[in-house]
């Protein structure tokens, strides 16, 4: 064992999303995520408004980032869409071998994940249920409700991750409103491997 740290007691407010103490706080404003979404257009006229809305937040408690530990979160997704796309995360795949969940708290939405050889797989969460991310599975939460989308996470501290392959090929699939309608489409712009 390379350390022995002191156990510390975390609360979470589920209904404002707070994670306390926390180590990091990320905000992720549409600027930031704007290549990520389909419609990049009207990413722009958005932006060319002088808006640069805040698409997610997440905080984390993070005991050690060495092996053996799990980072702790919730991640806040605010409502909205970018043209026909619901907000979401940027989504990432895990450097190592590193599961996940993530537990919904608040609102609802889809945890969309995907394989290597391009499986896709999406799994509705509203408060009380849990969707389990396996090693090896790109994930991405999509709000698809009217108010906040708050769940919280665990996964291991070394876990690592990867945007880059997301953000050069997308995800395989798209949820979009159509027709006051969830919908779960092909994506336009993706690149298979
Ligand atoms: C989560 C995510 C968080 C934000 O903690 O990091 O929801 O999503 P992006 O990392 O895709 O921006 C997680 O999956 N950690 O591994
Ligand atoms: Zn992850």
């Amino acid at each position: 064992m390379s350390e022995l740290l002191k156990p510390e007691k975390v609360i979470i407010d589920f209904k404002k999303g707070t994670v306390q103490p926390y180590k990091r706080k990320k905000e992720v404003r549409l600027s930031e995520i704007k290549e990520y979404f389909s419609s990049i257009e009207d990413a722009e006229k958005i932006l060319s408004r002088g808006r640069d809305p805040i698409i997610y937040e997440y905080s984390e408690y993070i005991a050690s980032e060495t092996s053996g530990n799990l980072n702790l979160g919730v991640t806040i997704i605010y409502p909205g869409k970018i043209g026909k796309e619901y907000y979401m995360t940027k989504g990432h795949f895990h450097e190592k071998d590193a599961a996940e969940f993530y537990l919904c708290l608040k609102g609802k939405g889809l945890l969309l994940m995907q394989n290597e050889n391009g499986e896709v797989s999406v799994i509705e969460l509203e408060p009380g249920s849990l969707g389990y991310v396996p090693p090896g599975w790109g994930h991405r939460t999509i709000n698809t409700g009217r108010g906040k989308f708050i769940f919280f996470f665990a996964y291991p501290s070394d876990a690592g991750h990867d945007y880059l392959i997301v953000k050069e090929k997308g995800f395989a699939k798209i949820v979009i409103e159509e027709n006051k309608q969830v919908r779960i489409v092909d994506n336009p712009r993706y690149q298979k491997t």
